[in-house]
């Protein structure tokens, strides 16, 4: 018996493309959960008092700027990781051009990276928004494609 056709999204590069990138990038945000946690460590600044009392005392139950900057970090991470998660997966099942999907991608991938790397290394200004931007140019473009397809099938 002949075996059962495999959907071309599937078959093709453009899926296995986004889970990719997207895996990729989520494991980003762990790393970033990893170092807000050595962050803590490191400048004693814990988010609750049990963990303040376990290194040092309840006097260790406050804030930090680096930690901040590192919760900061991880919520654009939640503002724009999480929607191309859905963006991307819809975008590869509109049977978009491999090339042009690998670039919306990449760029998204590559921004994000380096975000996190500029908002963590507190790069000069304006890195993190350049890079910002280059990652969130592709999710526009995505979620543009997405309501002109599903318009058109209305
Ligand atoms: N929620 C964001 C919305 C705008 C945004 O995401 N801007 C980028 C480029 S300037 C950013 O890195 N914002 C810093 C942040 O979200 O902590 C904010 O408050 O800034």
């Amino acid at each position: 018996m002949p075996a059962a056709p495999v959907p071309a999204v599937v078959s093709g590069q453009v899926l296995p493309a986004f889970l990719l990138c997207s895996t990729l990038l989520v494991v980003k945000m762990y790393v970033v959960a990893v170092i807000t946690g050595q962050v803590r460590l490191r400048k004693k600044a814990f988010a609750n008092p049990e963990d303040a009392l376990r290194h040092g005392g309840p006097q260790y139950c406050r804030s930090d700027p680096d930690v901040d900057r590192c919760l900061r970090a991880h919520r654009n991470d939640m503002e724009t990781i999480y929607p191309f998660l859905f963006l991307g997966l819809v975008y590869s099942f509109l049977e978009p051009n491999p090339f042009v999907a690998w670039v919306h991608f990449l760029l998204v991938f590559l921004g994000r990276m380096v975000h996190t790397v500029a908002y963590l290394g507190k790069l000069r200004a304006p890195t993190r928004s350049l890079a910002y931007t280059v990652a969130q140019l592709p999710c526009a473009s995505m979620a543009l494609q997405i309501i002109w397809e599903a318009v058109r099938h209305l």
